[in-house]
């Protein structure tokens, strides 16, 4: 290092890319990258231990990247004496260690973070630049553009701005391939018996993943979650040895079948890509051009790779939009007054409707579950039941090893639950048993019955939702796409629907609940 006073750079664990703009303009003879492994961060919300595990050691190998480029690395471990018990605190060590002419860092992903983020110029008493996260397609400015004087904000006109900017699947007459935008009624077909899916590939543990799981297994095996059985990609490497694979192997399906489900494969056909390009291991645009190539190459149909760019250049944008224009606002709405706290069973997965034992089962172990698991089974189940936002939004930031909140929030707030009274979704997504028997093979290993209704074994998620039409009726009756269930309902006359109302209730009184996990 140099005589001049050092540049300290503070790289957050979900920002391992070569190209963070904190790194921009790095003089590795003078300055220092700082890394913190925080307990705070671990601890704010319980995470799952999958999701330390793989951050911890997604940062210690960035770190050696770094190395190996003669960076200067200051990386603080969890288990070192003098260890960062925040950002701040690290921050503040760190400034009384190197004393920085300034500290340059990009800006989180985290309200919380960001509101703190400013604090920091006063609290260590050296300039702190906060720079804009370039890693995304739409930079904030332009969402804000895009948004200012709309009515609604429908993703389906974001995304097709989206596509004409970064000219993904369009005609050289900057026409839709194909022919359409969108071909999400070709995405919704059920798995056939007979069809397997292929095994994503698994990357065993290395002597400092290894480490890594023995400290978390230390620290935080008492968090919701399986940390046995670790094989997730920490480096950028292996992030793009999983996405090859998933454009070999399961992409020219990952459309027909983006919303089935199936007993005990959490996986199907998805491309399971969410965790290391949410840390920044991945680069969203380089994703869409390799899948857009996979379908000119005529490895792939135009329903998969449209689905799969519609997910990453649409909605991936869309609900950051949504969050940093929104923010702190957004997570405070309750659209549908929704009171009740969290059930035990999503925290024990114990309980009689499969489709929740196995969803809630499939998270704990992995870390992981696939959106229309997280929309329509928990999700849906926590719309139908009226649950507390703000306990199903912290169950969700828990547990998934993706979950940031400027991605979980919109979700889960936004599109799950319809807290936000529909700036996000046109309609709550609320559904019976009958669509999840549709998508599932799961009602044929549950103890209920999709086709009943009132019976002792009738599936409780057909009560719940004639429960919830009616609870709501006020928000609900005064949307165009839900007039027609409406008028439904009141075919089926007061005494039905006063006895469905009624079992749903005693279902929902015969659950247990625990305290929330709140933020
Ligand atoms: P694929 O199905 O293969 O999709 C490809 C990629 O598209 C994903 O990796 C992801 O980056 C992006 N994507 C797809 N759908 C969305 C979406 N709705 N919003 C943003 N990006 C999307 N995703 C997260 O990354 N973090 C979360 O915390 C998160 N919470 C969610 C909560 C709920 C209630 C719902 C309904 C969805 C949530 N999602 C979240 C979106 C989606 O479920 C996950 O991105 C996806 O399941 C990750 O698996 P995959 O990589 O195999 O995705
Ligand atoms: C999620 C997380 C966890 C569990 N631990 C750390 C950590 O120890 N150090 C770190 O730099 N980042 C961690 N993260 C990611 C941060 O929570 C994330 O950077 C902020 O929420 C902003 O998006
Ligand atoms: Fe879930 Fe109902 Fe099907 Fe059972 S019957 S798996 S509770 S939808």
């Amino acid at each position: 290092m140099t005589d001049a006073a050092p540049v300290l750079r503070l790289v957050l664990g979900d920002q391992l890319s070569r190209s963070i703009a904190a790194l921009g303009d790095i003089d590795p003879a003078r300055d220092v990258v700082l890394m913190i492994e925080a307990m705070e961060e671990c601890t704010y919300v319980p995470h799952h231990p999958r999701k330390i595990a793989f951050l911890f050691s997604a940062m210690r190998h960035f770190a050696e990247a770094l190395r190996a480029e003669g960076i200067t690395v200051d990386y603080r471990r969890l288990d070192e004496p003098g260890e960062g018990r925040s950002f701040r605190h690290g921050l503040e060590q760190a400034v009384a260690r190197y004393r920085p002419a300034r500290v340059v860092v990009t800006e989180p992903g985290e309200w919380r973070v960001l509101e703190d983020m400013r604090g920091w110029q006063e609290a260590v008493g050296v300039p702190v630049d906060i720079r804009l996260d370039g890693r995304f397609l739409c930079p904030l400015e332009d969402f804000r553009r895009w948004a200012g004087g709309r009515r609604t904000l429908r993703m389906e006109w974001f995304y097709r701005d989206m596509r004409r900017r970064h000219g993904l699947l369009l005609t050289p007459g900057s026409e839709p391939e194909g022919g359409r935008w969108n071909y999400d009624q070709d995405n919704r077909e059920a798995l056939p018996a007979d069809l397997e899916a292929p095994d994503p590939p698994a990357f065993a543990p290395d002597a400092l993943t290894r480490e890594v799981l023995d400290l978390v297994a230390a620290r935080f095996g008492h968090h919701f979650g399986r940390l046995q059985g670790f094989a997730m990609p920490v480096t950028a490497a292996d992030a793009e040895a999983a996405f090859d694979h998933f454009i070999r192997h399961r992409l020219p399906r990952f459309g027909t079948y983006q919303d089935a489900m199936r007993q005990g494969e959490p996986f199907l056909f998805h491309s399971l890509i969410s965790a290391p390009l949410n840390a920044g291991l991945l680069d969203p645009l380089d994703l869409c051009r390799r899948a857009e190539d996979a379908y000119h190459a005529g490895h792939a149909p135009l329903n998969a790779v449209e689905g799969f760019i519609r997910q990453i250049l649409g909605w991936r944008e869309y609900v950051r939009g949504i969050y940093w224009t929104r923010m702190p606002d957004y997570a405070q709405t309750n659209a549908l007054e929704a009171h009740r706290p969290l059930p035990r069973f999503y925290w024990t997965g114990e309980t009689g409707m499969n489709c929740l034992r196995q969803v809630v089962t499939e998270t704990h172990d992995h870390a992981h579950a696939h959106h229309i698991q997280r929309l329509m089974v928990t999700g849906n189940f926590a719309l139908l039941a009226g649950i507390d936002p703000a306990a199903v939004n912290a169950w969700y930031l828990v547990v998934y090893a993706d979950a940031y909140e400027w991605v979980q929030l919109p979700n889960t707030h936004g599109m799950a639950l319809y807290a936000d009274g529909g700036l996000l979704a046109s309609k709550p997504y609320a559904a019976s048993g009958k669509y999840i028997d549709r998508m599932s093979d799961y009602c044929r290993h549950c103890r209920y019955s999709p086709k009943k209704q009132l019976e002792d074994d009738a599936c409780p998620f057909n009560a719940l939702y004639w429960d919830f039409i009616a609870r709501t009726r006020a928000v609900t009756a005064r949307n165009r796409r839900m007039m027609m269930i409406h008028k439904t309902m009141d075919r089926m006359g007061d005494e039905k629907i006063r006895a469905l109302r009624d079992k749903a209730r005693t279902f929902l009184d015969g659950l247990e609940y625990d305290p929330p996990v709140r933020r």
